[in-house]
C-alpha cells in the first residue's frame, strides 16, 4: 500500500465531509487520504481554525490538500476531484441529462444541509435572547420543502444508484438525525425513511456516522 498523497481537513460531525468520506469508500480510495482533525473542534463562523484558513481563505471544511499542495473546496469541487481520480463507474455522469438531474438532486441535499448547520449555529453559538425566530423558521421551511421534492419525485431516482445524488442526500437525513431530531423528517416522508434505512447499511455509510 502506497504513503496517502493527499489529506483532508476533516470532522467526525460535518456532512460535507461526510459525503467526500462515503465517496472515498464506495470508490476505494481511502488510503490515499490523510485526516487532519480541526485544532478547534467543530469548525464554527465564529471559532477560527489557523491552519485551516492557511489552506482554505473561507476557513471552512472539507478541504482537500493535493500531493502537489494544492487545495480544493467546497465539496462539491472535492467529489468531483476525486471521482476523477478512480477506475470505477463513475459516481457523477460526465455527460448528458443525466448529470444535470444528479447534481440538482445533490444541490438540492447540499441546500438541506446548508439550512441545517445555519439552524445549528444560530442555536447552539448565539445567545438564546438574540435569536431570529422567523429567520429559523424559513430556514426549517427550506428543509421541509426539499424533503416533500425528495419524497414526491425522486425515490426511484435514488434507488436505482448509490451516487453523487444519493450519497449526498443520504448525508444530508444523517445530519438532520444527529443535530435536529425535533423535525422528525421521517414522519411525513415514507418513501425516503425507508430508502435511507436500506442505504444506511452501507459499509461507506455505517463507517462514517457522525459523532460529536
Ligand atoms: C460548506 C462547508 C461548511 O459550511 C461545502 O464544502 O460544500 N459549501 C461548503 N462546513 C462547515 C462545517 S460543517 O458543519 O460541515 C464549516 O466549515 N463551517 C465554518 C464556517 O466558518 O462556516
Amino acid at each position: 500500500m502506497s504513503a496517502p498523497s493527499m489529506t483532508l481537513f476533516h470532522n467526525p460531525a460535518s456532512p460535507y465531509v461526510r459525503k467526500v468520506m462515503v465517496l472515498l469508500h464506495e470508490t476505494g480510495q481511502l488510503d490515499r487520504v490523510t485526516l487532519q482533525h480541526s485544532q478547534l473542534s467543530p469548525v464554527s463562523p465564529v471559532s477560527p481554525d489557523a491552519a485551516l484558513n492557511q489552506d482554505n481563505p473561507l476557513g471552512k471544511i472539507p478541504a482537500l490538500r493535493l500531493a502537489d499542495g494544492n487545495v480544493l473546496y467546497d465539496s462539491r469541487v472535492i467529489l468531483d476531484y476525486l471521482d476523477q481520480q478512480h477506475v470505477g463507474n463513475p459516481l457523477i455522469p460526465r455527460e448528458g441529462s443525466a448529470r444535470w438531474r444528479r447534481l440538482t438532486l445533490a444541490a438540492l441535499a447540499d441546500g438541506i444541509m446548508d439550512a441545517s448547520v445555519t439552524i445549528r449555529y444560530e442555536l447552539a453559538l448565539r445567545a438564546p435572547d438574540k435569536h431570529w425566530d422567523q429567520w429559523l423558521d424559513a430556514q426549517r421551511d427550506k428543509i421541509r420543502r426539499a424533503l416533500a421534492v425528495l419524497e414526491a419525485d425522486a425515490i426511484a431516482e435514488l434507488t436505482s444508484h448509490f451516487d453523487i445524488a444519493a450519497i449526498s442526500v443520504a448525508c444530508a437525513l444523517g445530519y438532520l438525525d444527529l443535530r435536529h431530531p425535533d423535525l422528525n423528517w421521517r414522519d411525513a416522508h415514507p418513501q425516503l425513511s425507508a430508502w435511507y434505512a436500506h442505504v444506511s447499511q452501507r459499509p461507506s455509510m455505517l463507517a462514517t456516522v457522525p459523532k460529536v
